[in-house]
């Protein structure tokens, strides 16, 4: 099973550019993440195309910050043509999570929450917080978290901390963090987008990492 989630992030090329990619690289992709370049670049008919590219699980990274109101019909707006929704810890659960989880439950899709970020900012206020952000977490209790593959030391206290949730991991790549390390950490599918999009051969660049991926659970893992 490929643990690989492309993260497909344009800069203003063609839709059809990123559909052929995506069908190109499609078969060790685990999963495919959008997030608003992709959205207001193509809206929901690109997520259409998209899926007809390559009919993997696809994540809309919102990364919802809001009041419950406004997080819901945000995502009901993605409702069938997405299997997950993210959204920030940070604005706490009663008046926010509480309902978001409630809601997409009903729309048939998964809550994934952002535990930490892969940026240095996220040492700024994120992390020092992580306490109270893992507090909120247990209360909101979503299917799956978004934690840095560039510290892995979040992905271990989560595990040390027995989070069953399934944990994504952005940071491989383009941000640094070697192939394989965060899967290492314990983390369930790593989060790669312009080391693969980019890459002059993306498939073989999907591959490598999916051979990383294979040695670094091959060779066992701390955690999880
Ligand atoms: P890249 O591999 O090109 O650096 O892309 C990483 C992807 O993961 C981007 O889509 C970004 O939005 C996302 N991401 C991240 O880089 N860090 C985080 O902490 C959370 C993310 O969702």
């Amino acid at each position: 099973m490929s643990r690989l989630v492309i993260a497909i992030d344009p800069e203003g090329e063609p839709l059809e550019q990123w559909a052929k990619l995506a069908s190109q690289v499609c078969e060790e992709a685990w999963g495919l993440k959008v997030g608003l370049p992709f959205l207001l670049s193509y809206g929901l008919r690109g997520l259409g195309e998209l899926r007809r590219a390559c009919d993997k699980f696809v994540i809309a990274d919102l990364k919802l910050a809001d009041i419950a109101p406004v997080m819901k019909s945000s995502a009901a707006l993605l409702r069938g043509y997405v299997d997950a929704v993210i959204a920030h810890s940070f604005v706490g659960y009663a008046g926010a999570l509480d309902e978001l989880k409630e809601a997409l439950e009903a729309m048939e899709m998964k809550l994934i929450l952002v535990a930490s970020m892969s940026h240095r900012g996220s040492e700024e206020v994120i992390d020092p917080s992580i306490e109270r952000v893992m507090e909120v977490i247990r209360r909101a209790d979503p299917w799956g978290l978004v934690a840095p593959a560039t510290r892995p030391q979040i992905i271990r206290l989560l595990r040390e901390r027995s989070f069953p949730q399934k944990i994504f991991s952005p940071g491989v790549g383009a941000q640094g963090a070697p192939p394989g390390s965060a899967i290492a950490a314990g983390a369930d599918y790593e989060i790669v987008g312009r080391s693969i999009t980019r890459a002059p051969d993306p498939l073989a660049a999907a591959r490598a990492i999916n051979l990383a991926h294979r040695r670094a659970l091959e060779s066992g893992r701390g955690a999880g």
